[in-house]
């Protein structure tokens, strides 16, 4: 089966799952336009991206299982790894509802941001919390009588907590009037980076499969772990790398982060390259709210060959993960290929 009928057929069960969650609305007796709003919100929100997180839960599966194809599975089964996905992505929702916000950001997903809806504005915030309380509704009803029932409800607050951590630690490392560049390092972007990409973006989807496929030994889990954090690691480097380098056409957002102050892998990279004279330059203009300033601090980034920096580290980062892969004990059932398949997806990504 095809990436893309792969892709169609998951966002198939999305209509299904709206309808469900309408339904307890309807339940408690919520006006018609309420469940017109939380519908609207569910589709605005939930199914436009590259939806990555959510069709892993599937592909992961498929491989600890050793089915061929999705095509192989049960209906049953696929149903039940979708229902999954789609509350990875309605995590991803919820956090991006509330993270275009705290950013600032213009667009998403190649349209204006949730929170830019003159309808809209900070009922948003309500909408974010509607958005993860969503995610309980369905595995509620889908998963209660399952043995591994809270683990599954643990795993999504242990990762929200981590992610919500990370993105403190972002918020507040980029304070809007207090530019501060000394208190930027490569060390404390790792350290956000994890906690708000890694663990909700590649942690969750395969350790959420191995529970369902019963492959879940804690010492799998921590294998698992050791090779998903540093490669979600790479993967928000990525999203750094793109954010300044990308064009909004082709990431479907405009890059806020020069602007907005932010830790980033690509002006950390050029603190470390930088020269008395340029380090000058990222002092008087990194963070500040001026299109003018954003063309001096990406000026020094040029000059620096920040990007020719990136291809390097990329290709060294996939590499070392190549190498730990090749290292994962199978001999439980946890299987290096999940891994692959992962870093397959992520490797030299343009969007
Ligand atoms: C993404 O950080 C993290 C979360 C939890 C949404 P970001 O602000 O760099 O994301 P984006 O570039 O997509 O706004
Ligand atoms: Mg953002
Ligand atoms: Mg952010
Ligand atoms: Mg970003």
């Amino acid at each position: 089966m095809s990436k893309e009928s792969n892709k169609a057929k998951f966002l198939a069960e999305f209509p299904k799952l709206v309808g469900e969650l309408k339904s307890i609305l309807v339940g408690y007796g919520m006006p018609a336009e309420a469940v017109q709003w939380f519908e609207d919100s569910l589709n605005y929100n939930t199914p436009g991206g590259k939806l990555n997180r959510g069709l892993s839960v599937v592909d992961t599966y498929v491989i600890l299982k050793g089915y061929k194809s999705v095509e192989d599975l049960p209906a049953e089964q696929y149903e039940k790894l979708a229902i999954l996905g789609w509350c990875i992505e309605l995590l991803q929702a919820y956090f991006l509802v509330a993270d275009d916000m705290m950013d600032k950001s213009i667009t998403r997903r190649g349209q204006p941001c949730w929170y830019r809806q003159k309808e809209v504005g900070e009922i948003a915030i309500n909408d974010a919390f509607m958005l993860e309380a969503s995610i309980y509704a369905l595995l509620k009803s889908h998963f209660k009588k399952e043995s591994y029932y809270i683990d599954l409800i643990e795993l999504f607050h242990d990762v929200t907590l981590q992610t919500e951590l990370g993105q403190l630690l972002d918020l507040i490392t980029a304070p809007e009037d207090r530019v501060d560049l000394s208190k930027f390092s490569l060390e404390k972007h790792s350290f956000i980076v994890i906690f708000k990409t890694a663990y909700y973006s590649f942690y969750l989807p395969v350790a959420l499969a191995m529970y369902v496929a019963g492959v879940c030994d804690p010492k799998d889990l921590e294998q698992a772990k050791s090779v998903l954090i540093p490669l979600g690691e790479y993967f928000q480097i990525q999203d750094d790398y793109l954010d300044c380098f990308g064009t909004p056409e082709q990431i479907g957002k405009i890059g806020t982060d020069i602007q907005d102050n932010k830790c980033s892998w690509v002006v950390n990279k050029a603190l470390q390259l930088a020269s008395p004279e340029q380090r000058k330059i990222l002092d008087e203009n990194y963070g500040k709210k001026d299109s003018q300033c954003e063309v001096a601090c990406r000026k020094v980034f040029n000059d620096l060959k920040v990007d020719q920096y990136y291809i390097k580290y990329e290709e060294n980062v996939a590499q070392e993960l190549r190498k730990k892969i090749s290292q994962i004990d199978e001999s439980r059932g946890f299987k290096g290929e999940v891994l692959t398949a992962f870093l397959n997806k992520v490797y030299k990504r343009s969007k």
